[in-house]
């Protein structure tokens, strides 16, 4: 079952969306394996974001990410990553769809309020970064036949 790293970005947790937003991720079928509040510092982010190293916004990306505690989750389930991606939207929060979260609750490209990871192999390596492995509870959801 494919796994995926959420991430509730500082601006999330500021303007008090945590309960929200999880809710977006749990009603769709998701299942929780890992959820805690951390408050990322500079090596976490950089390690993060270090594909958009070099990139003009990139300072300006860290001094967010470290502004504020996070909350940190992975979600299972098919086609997880994929599917958390349509949950979250487009970039820009002003051209995201309504009824995805970027679309529904922001305007900003860089104060977009969540992250997901973009491939499977990202995935894998970011919940790595986020979490160790005792930290991941992997359990049976009694309704997953129902679910897919
Ligand atoms: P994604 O989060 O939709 O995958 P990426 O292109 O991977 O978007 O960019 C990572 C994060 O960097 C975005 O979520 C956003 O917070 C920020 N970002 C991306 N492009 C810009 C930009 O042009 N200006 C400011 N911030 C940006
Ligand atoms: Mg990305």
């Amino acid at each position: 079952m494919q796994q995926t790293l959420i991430l509730l970005k500082p601006d999330a947790v500021q303007r008090r969306l945590v309960g929200t937003l999880l809710d977006r991720f749990e009603r769709k079928g998701l299942r929780l394996v890992g959820l805690k509040l951390v408050s990322a510092g500079r090596e976490i982010a950089e390690r993060h974001y270090a594909v958009h190293k070099g990139k003009p916004f990139y300072e300006s990306l860290l001094t967010f990410l470290t502004s504020g505690p996070t909350v940190a989750m992975v979600w299972e389930g098919r086609e997880a990553v994929a599917a958390c991606r349509v949950l979250m939207g487009l970039t820009d929060g002003a051209k995201s769809p309504p009824g995805t979260i970027r679309g529904d609750y922001g305007l900003s490209v860089q104060n977009n309020l969540v992250h997901g990871s973009d491939s499977p192999e990202n995935a894998a390596a970011e919940i790595a970064l986020w979490f160790r492995p005792d930290e991941l509870v992997s359990f049976a959801q009694t309704d997953a036949a129902w679910v897919g």
